[in-house]
C-alpha cells in the first residue's frame, strides 16, 4: 500500500512537472523579442475574424516577377497569421472575398476593370472594393509592381489596426520621390552613433551568405514605402568603392530589388587618390573626372539599379573640393556627371562648418551654399539637416530651406538618438519632424512650409544587429514614423504613433490611448531635462552621453557647450539677432522679424536667439532662472509619469518586451534626474540664484558631475578617450 501511494505521488509529480514545463514553453512562445517589428500578424480577436475572413478568402494575382511574388508571400504570411489560415489561390475570383492584386499588365482581371490609375503614378496604388463576376472583391492595383507591394502593405495595415475593409477606396502615391535611410555603418562592423549593436551588414560573410535579416529589413522598409538605403557611413571609407565591397553591396541590392529598395553608397571625395592611384582628387582635373566616370560605369555594371552617392565633403575633417580651391558645386557636379548617364543622383550634404571661420556655426552652411543656388547639375540634391546646428532635441528650421529655390533639397533627420538619450530613453520623434515639416519659411509668402519645399527625406538609421533592430522597442516607432512621413509629410505624428502602437503591441484602447499620449509627450520631456527654452548642444564631449554644459576648451570652440550656452554671471543664451551673430538675417524677413523680437520669439527657442539676464521676466511673470529650473524638473516628472503609465500596462504586453521597456524607463528616469541636477548645478554656479521654492537642490556638487567619465559610451567608434571628462 505504501509503495503504491509513493508511485502515485511520483506519477502526480511527473504530471505537474510536465504541465509546468508545457506552460513555460507556451509562455516563451508568446514572449516577443521585437524582431517582427510592426509586421507581427498576430491572430485578430474573434469579433473581427469573421468580418475579415469575408474579405480575404482567396488570392488572385500574378506571380510574375520578384516584386509580385513578394506581395503574394506577404499576403499569405500575414493572412495566415491574422486569420489563422492562408486563403486559397486562383486565377479569377470564384467566391466573395477575393483579394485581386497586380497591375493592368500583370493581371487580365485588373486590366478588365479599366481602373483610373493615373494618380497612382509610378509607386502609388489603389485599394478598392469592387465586384468581379458578381463576387465582392478587393482590388490592390498599381501601374508598377512596386505600387502593388506598397498597396498590399497598406491593406494589411488596415487589418492590423482593425479598420473596416468592406468598402474601400484608397488612392495613395508618395509625395516625395526620395525616401532614404542613411546608415552610418563602417566596414569594420561598427556604427557611428549607433546604439543597436553592430552593423546589420555583415561585410565578412557577404556576398556568399545572405542573412534572412536582409530580406526582413527590406520588407520593413517596403511596408513604409522607403525606397533607398545608403549602406555606408558619410564619414566614408574609399574601400567601399573597390570591387570587393561593390560585390558585397551588389548582393544586398539583389535582395532588396524585389522590395523597391535601391542602394546608395557614401563616396569619399579623395577616393581617386586612395584607391585610384591618382595624385589629386581635384574635381576639375580631367583624370579625376575620368576616374569617377569609370567608377560609375563599373558600379552600374555590377548594380544596374544603383541609386547614387551620398557625400559629406569639407566637413568635420572629410576631404572635399575646397581642398583644391574648388566649390561644393564643382565637386557635386563632377560626381553627377558620372552618375547621370545611368540615372543616378548625388546627395550632397550641406552639413558644413569650418574651423577657420569665426562666424556663428549656425550661419555657415547658409553662407557657403545659398550663393551656389542654381549652379548645381540637375542630378544633384542638397541634403540639409532639419536645423542649422546638429540634430538637437529642438532647433529652428534650417535657413537654407528657404534659400535655394532652384535646387532640389532633401531633409535629413536623425532617427538614431545621438542627442536624445541613445536607445534607452523613450523619445518618439514624430512630433519633432512634424514641427520641421510644418515650419513656414515664408520664402514664397505665407504657407511655404518645409514640407512643400523638399524633394525627399533621409533618415539616419537607428538599425543594428540587435535582435530588436533598433536597441529598444520604442525606437522602432521612430523608424516607422520616418518612413510614414517620407511617404506623406502631411501625416500627423499622433496618428502615426497610434498605428504603430496598434501594430506593435495591441489594439485595445485601454492600452493604445495611454501609450500614444506617453509617446506624444516624450520628446518634449527630453527637451525639458536636457536643453529647455532653446538651449542646445549641452551634451558631454565626443560621446554626447549625458550632460556637459561646462564643456569648454579643446580643439575648436564650436565643439564646446559654453560656445552655445554663453552663460556667465549676468545671463545665458546665444544672441543671434542683429546685435549678435545676426543669424536671423538668413531667414525670410517676416521670420527674421519674428525671431529678432523677444515678444514674438517662441518661448521654446528663446535662448537659441537671445542672450538674456537671469532675472529676465517671461510674459508669465516668472524669471528666466526660475523657468529654467521648472523645465528641467518638469522633464524628470514627465519621465516618472511615463514609468507609472507603463507600470499599469503590464497585462497588455508580453513579459519580455514589457520588462525591457520598464527597465529602460527606469534608466531614463535616473538619467533625466542626472541631466537636471548637473545642469542646475552648473548654471547655478554662474547665476548664484536660489532655486525657486519647492525645487530640490542637486544632491551632489558640480565637481562631482564634472568628474563623471564614460570612456566606452556607445556610438562613438574609435574615440575611447580615457580623458573623457576633460
Ligand atoms: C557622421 C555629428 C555627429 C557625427 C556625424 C556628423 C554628420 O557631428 O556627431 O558623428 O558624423 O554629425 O552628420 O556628419
Amino acid at each position: 500500500m505504501r509503495t503504491h501511494s509513493k508511485q502515485r505521488l511520483f506519477v502526480y509529480w511527473l504530471i505537474v512537472l510536465a504541465l509546468l514545463s508545457s506552460q513555460a514553453i507556451a509562455r516563451s512562445a508568446q514572449a516577443e523579442d521585437g524582431y517582427d517589428l510592426w509586421l507581427r500578424y498576430r491572430p485578430v480577436e474573434a469579433a473581427w475574424l469573421h468580418r475579415y475572413q469575408n474579405v480575404a478568402s482567396e488570392l488572385v494575382g500574378g506571380a510574375d516577377g520578384s516584386t509580385l511574388l513578394a506581395a503574394r508571400s506577404e499576403l499569405a504570411r500575414a493572412l495566415s497569421g491574422l486569420l489563422g489560415a492562408a486563403p486559397r489561390s486562383g486565377p479569377r475570383p470564384t467566391r466573395d472575398g477575393a483579394i485581386v492584386f497586380g497591375t493592368p499588365t500583370s493581371s487580365t482581371v485588373i486590366a478588365a476593370l479599366h481602373l483610373d490609375l493615373h494618380a497612382a503614378g509610378r509607386e502609388g496604388y489603389l485599394v478598392r472594393s469592387v465586384t468581379i463576376d458578381r463576387h465582392r472583391a478587393t482590388v490592390i492595383a498599381a501601374n508598377e509592381d512596386i505600387g502593388v507591394l506598397y498597396g498590399v502593405y497598406r491593406f494589411l495595415r488596415l487589418l492590423q489596426t482593425r479598420e473596416p475593409v468592406e468598402h474601400l477606396d484608397v488612392m495613395s502615391a508618395p509625395q516625395l520621390q526620395y525616401r532614404v535611410l542613411d546608415h552610418w555603418d563602417n566596414l569594420d562592423g561598427t556604427v557611428e552613433r549607433g546604439y543597436a549593436g553592430a552593423s546589420i551588414w555583415d561585410w565578412q560573410t557577404l556576398p556568399d551568405y545572405l542573412a534572412p535579416r536582409y530580406t526582413d529589413y527590406a520588407r520593413a522598409c517596403a511596408s513604409l514605402g522607403i525606397n533607398g538605403a545608403v549602406l555606408t557611413n558619410v564619414n566614408a571609407s574609399a574601400l567601399s568603392l573597390t570591387p570587393r565591397y561593390l560585390n558585397k553591396a551588389a548582393a544586398l541590392a539583389n535582395v532588396f530589388r524585389a522590395y523597391g529598395l535601391h542602394i546608395y553608397l557614401s563616396a569619399r571625395f579623395s577616393a581617386p587618390i586612395e584607391i585610384g592611384g591618382l595624385k589629386t582628387a581635384d574635381p576639375l582635373d580631367p583624370a579625376v573626372r575620368a576616374w569617377w566616370r569609370a567608377k560609375a560605369d563599373e558600379i552600374y555594371h555590377i548594380i544596374p539599379d544603383f541609386g547614387g552617392f551620398l557625400v559629406k565633403a569639407n566637413s568635420e575633417g572629410q576631404p572635399g573640393p575646397q581642398d583644391y580651391g574648388r566649390s561644393h558645386a564643382d565637386g557635386a557636379n563632377m560626381l553627377a556627371e558620372a552618375l547621370a548617364p545611368h540615372g543616378g543622383i548625388v546627395m550632397w550634404r550641406a552639413f558644413v562648418y569650418s574651423q577657420e571661420q569665426p562666424a556663428d556655426r549656425a550661419t555657415q552652411a547658409y553662407t557657403e551654399f545659398a550663393p551656389l543656388d542654381g549652379k548645381f547639375h540637375d542630378h544633384v540634391f542638397i541634403q540639409l539637416k532639419n536645423g542649422p546646428i546638429d540634430f538637437q532635441p529642438r532647433e529652428p528650421f534650417h535657413p537654407l530651406f528657404g534659400a535655394m529655390p532652384h535646387t532640389p533639397l532633401i531633409l535629413e533627420v536623425q532617427i538614431t538618438k545621438e542627442y536624445l538619450g541613445f536607445a534607452t530613453h523613450l523619445a518618439y520623434l514624430g512630433p519633432m519632424w512634424e514641427e520641421t515639416l510644418d515650419a513656414d519659411t515664408y520664402t514664397r509668402g505665407p504657407g511655404t512650409t518645409v514640407r512643400k519645399i523638399i524633394s525627399g527625406m533621409a533618415g539616419v538609421a537607428n538599425i543594428g544587429a540587435d535582435r530588436n533592430w533598433c536597441g529598444s522597442v520604442f525606437d522602432q516607432a521612430n523608424w516607422y514614423a520616418f518612413g510614414r512621413l517620407a511617404w506623406d509629410p502631411d501625416l500627423k505624428s499622433d496618428a502615426i504613433a497610434e498605428q504603430w502602437v496598434r501594430m506593435t503591441f495591441s489594439n485595445d484602447p485601454a492600452f493604445v490611448h495611454p501609450v500614444v499620449a506617453m509617446m506624444m509627450g516624450s520628446r518634449e520631456a527630453v527637451v525639458d531635462y536636457m536643453t529647455p527654452l532653446g538651449l542646445h548642444h549641452q551634451m558631454a564631449r565626443d560621446s554626447h552621453y549625458g550632460p556637459g554644459p561646462w564643456v569648454s576648451g579643446g580643439p575648436r570652440a564650436d565643439w564646446t557647450s559654453v560656445y552655445y550656452n554663453r552663460a556667465d554671471a549676468q545671463g545665458i543664451g546665444f544672441d543671434r539677432t542683429a546685435s549678435g551673430s545676426n543669424a536671423v538675417a538668413q531667414y525670410a524677413p517676416s521670420v527674421a522679424a519674428r525671431f529678432s523680437s523677444l515678444g514674438s520669439t517662441p518661448e521654446n527657442l528663446l535662448l537659441w536667439f537671445h542672450h538674456l539676464p537671469w532675472d529676465y521676466r517671461l510674459p508669465s511673470g516668472v524669471t528666466l532662472w526660475d523657468e529654467l529650473v521648472r523645465h528641467y524638473s518638469r522633464g524628470v516628472d514627465t519621465v516618472a509619469a511615463m514609468r507609472k503609465t507603463w507600470a499599469g500596462l503590464a497585462s497588455y504586453v508580453d513579459a519580455e518586451r514589457y520588462t525591457q521597456v520598464a527597465a529602460f524607463l527606469a534608466i531614463q528616469q535616473q538619467e533625466a534626474q542626472w541631466w537636471r541636477d548637473a545642469s542646475i548645478a552648473y548654471f547655478q554656479s554662474l547665476s548664484h540664484l536660489p532655486l525657486p521654492k519647492g525645487y530640490a537642490p542637486p544632491p551632489y556638487s558640480l565637481q562631482y558631475y564634472e568628474s563623471l567619465c564614460f570612456p566606452y559610451a556607445p556610438g562613438n567608434p574609435g574615440v575611447h578617450s580615457p580623458t573623457c571628462g576633460q
